[in-house]
């Protein structure tokens, strides 16, 4: 039996790989399960329900001994189930620089740097002159899509768009997805808004100074400007407070019309922000194009910091 699995609490393109490659193997002749562990996240959710096919299984207590292992979207065997011996992995895909080789002493390892790792998973249907079927063609579909931010993310490869487009025409979707796709991290409210923007935080001690940068990636982000204003700038305040944090960021990402609008909430960290963009004229809400994401942001805030602070003596 071959077992393909993921992360724990793998992202959708973790699950449609999932599902996917089973698909292959299991048309191929070769007997396989997809199995998970973990939370589904809200993208997940939308496609779940969006398609009512939902192959994966939970991980339970063991896995049938001789089971062979597939991973996918992950290459670092220390956030998988701790129940999978890492010499009984065969295969591994992944789209991330891979630091972890020396670990997987019998595995094919297939490692290339492109924006979604379903990307990866659709050109081995390719290559084996396999057809997805429609319900696994929307998943890879809709992961490649979340995973790039509709294409616009500087991790987009040509081939992504080109297996898009192969999975898109198999899918039986209409243009209009992509929106209700993108919609599912939307439902913003005023009274969630401060849940949503610290789930998905990010904090860090950077030459003795604490920072903190939140994200999100929504359909109309100009919401950030208008009703949501004031609950943006209270949620920014709390979570400054409840980090300890001497400077807060956020950047608020629009998925369909491609911009990054930058919210600071006081002097500091307009002024500190400002230089380390390099956006001299940084307002406190500002609009920026093409999108930024935060992994792109946080070298510069390293690089930043550690030549312009000195650092306080002990
Ligand atoms: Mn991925």
């Amino acid at each position: 039996m071959i077992i393909v699995t993921g992360c724990h609490g793998p992202d959708l393109d973790g699950v449609a790989c999932m599902i996917a490659y089973s698909e292959l193997l299991n048309i191929q002749g070769t007997v396989s399960e997809s199995v998970y562990s973990g939370e589904l996240d809200l993208e997940t959710a939308f496609v779940k329900d969006y398609t009512n096919y939902f192959p994966l299984k939970q991980c339970g207590d063991s896995y049938p001994p001789d089971s062979k292992f597939v991973l996918v979207d992950t290459a670092n065997p220390d956030i998988i189930d701790s129940s999978i011996p890492v010499d009984s992995i065969t295969k591994v895909f992944d789209h991330r620089q891979l630091v972890f080789t020396n670990r997987f002493s019998n595995a094919e390892l297939h490692i290339e740097l492109v924006g979604s790792c379903a990307t990866l998973i659709a050109e081995e249907f390719q290559k084996n002159d396999v057809i997805p079927s429609q319900n696994t063609s929307i998943y890879l579909y809709s992961a490649i899509i979340f995973s790039t931010i509709n294409f616009q993310n500087a991790v987009t490869t040509d081939r992504d768009i080109q297996a898009a487009k192969w999975l898109f025409s198999l899918s039986g979707l209409d243009e209009n997805y992509k929106n209700k796709l993108f919609s599912a991290k939307s439902k913003i409210s005023s009274s969630n808004l401060y849940e949503i923007l610290s789930q998905d935080f990010s904090a860090k001690t950077l030459s003795e100074t604490r920072v903190g940068i939140a994200q999100i990636e929504m359909v109309g982000i100009s919401r950030m400007e208008g009703d949501l204003r004031e609950s943006l700038e209270k949620a920014l305040k709390k979570l400054k407070d409840d980090y300890s944090l001497k400077y807060i960021f956020f950047n608020g990402i629009d998925v369909i019309e491609g911009y990054s609008l930058f919210v600071t909430i006081d002097p500091d960290s307009l002024d500190i922000f400002s230089s380390i963009l390099e956006i001299p004229e940084l307002e406190y809400s500002h609009k920026y194009s093409p999108i930024v994401m935060r992994k792109q942001i946080w070298p510069k805030v390293e690089a930043y910091l550690s030549t312009h602070l000195q650092k306080t003596p002990k």
